[in-house]
């Protein structure tokens, strides 16, 4: 029996700075609908999916920056999500800003959770790769304060069994290093979802703007085809409070082919049925890990 996951890519448009939690969850839930609709088992939502992408302003106070993050999951706005993942049997990848009391102190993540089809969270994972800046830089045209809002993720990069597989999740810039696929390579992964905010202009690299598209994918297509896995991309699309982010989202299969995107900058959903036994092909010839890697002679990646 072919283990099938019907995936929906669930991309999002722009979210206003003025636009309210039970406003972005009704279009969450919509999306929802509409993949159910489709048959599908799991939609993955962007990055930072509830608000607007904060971290593109520098803010002065702690309050202002801490109302974008959420203190409980599922919490009032939030409830709604995971009632209706339970009532149609469906489940998510949700991310956003978790403000969470741990070892006496408040932590600050960029987070993303796994939710399976009976609405109880399943996986937790947290940014560990934070690009941008610390420090209010004014050259900007806009900021990227993600090394000041949040800390840098304590959770490793997990794989939970859920699905009917093997699940690990990312966030945005971790998908632009083979790290974060290998780590969960080694652990078996089958299907690694992540949602991503990626503005078209990179300040300190304007040059790569006309590439940005081609990087997105090319960084999840590699990673797919190295890890013998599929990757499901999603991204936070369109003109956000004038700052142009990609849209670009993918659903990618373990041979590194595109098999579904979206082509909107809008919210839209891109889905494919999933056969998690094509990863097999992979990780038991050219990447059979335990037959042709040589890790006594990678010992520079971690120890530099
Ligand atoms: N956004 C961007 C990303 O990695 C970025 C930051 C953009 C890095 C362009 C390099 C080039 O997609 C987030 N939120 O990580």
């Amino acid at each position: 029996m072919p283990r099938i996951v019907s995936v929906g890519a669930a991309q999002l448009g722009p979210i206003a700075l003025k636009e309210s939690r039970a406003e972005v969850v009704e279009r969450l839930v919509a999306l929802m609908r509409q993949a159910k609709g489709h048959g599908c088992d799991l939609v993955v939502f962007p990055e930072l999916a509830l608000t607007t992408f904060f971290p593109r302003w520098y803010f002065e106070h702690q309050e202002e920056i801490d109302a974008f993050f959420e203190r409980q999951m599922p919490g009032h706005d939030t409830r709604k999500l995971f009632d209706t993942a339970r009532e149609l049997g469906i489940g998510f990848y949700l991310g956003y800003a978790e403000l969470v009391e741990q070892e006496g102190r408040l932590r600050r993540f960029n987070t993303s959770i796994l939710v399976d089809k009976a609405g109880s969270i399943v996986g937790k994972y947290r940014k560990i790769h934070l690009p941008g800046h610390h420090e209010h830089e004014p050259w900007r045209a806009f900021q990227h304060l993600e090394k000041r809002y949040f800390e840098r993720g304590d959770l490793g990069f997990p794989v939970y069994r859920a699905f009917g597989g093997l699940m690990g999740m990312a966030i945005c810039n971790d998908r632009r290093w083979p790290e974060t696929y290998r780590v969960m390579g080694l652990q078996g992964v089958e299907m690694v979802l992540l949602g991503y905010n990626t503005p078209v202009h990179n300040p300190p690299a304007p040059e790569h703007d006309a590439l940005s598209n081609f990087h997105n994918s090319l960084v999840m297509q590699s990673g797919a085809y190295q890890n013998g896995t599929w990757v499901v991309g999603v991204a936070k699309a369109g003109r956000e409070e004038g700052v142009d982010q990609i849209g670009n989202s993918i659903i990618v299969a373990p041979s590194g082919e595109i098999v579904a995107a979206c082509s909107t900058l809008g919210d839209e959903l891109a889905i494919a049925r999933c056969d998690l036994d094509l990863t097999r092909s992979y990780k038991s010839t050219t990447f059979n890990f335990a037959r042709h890697r040589e890790p006594d002679q990678y010992r520079m990646i971690v120890e530099r």
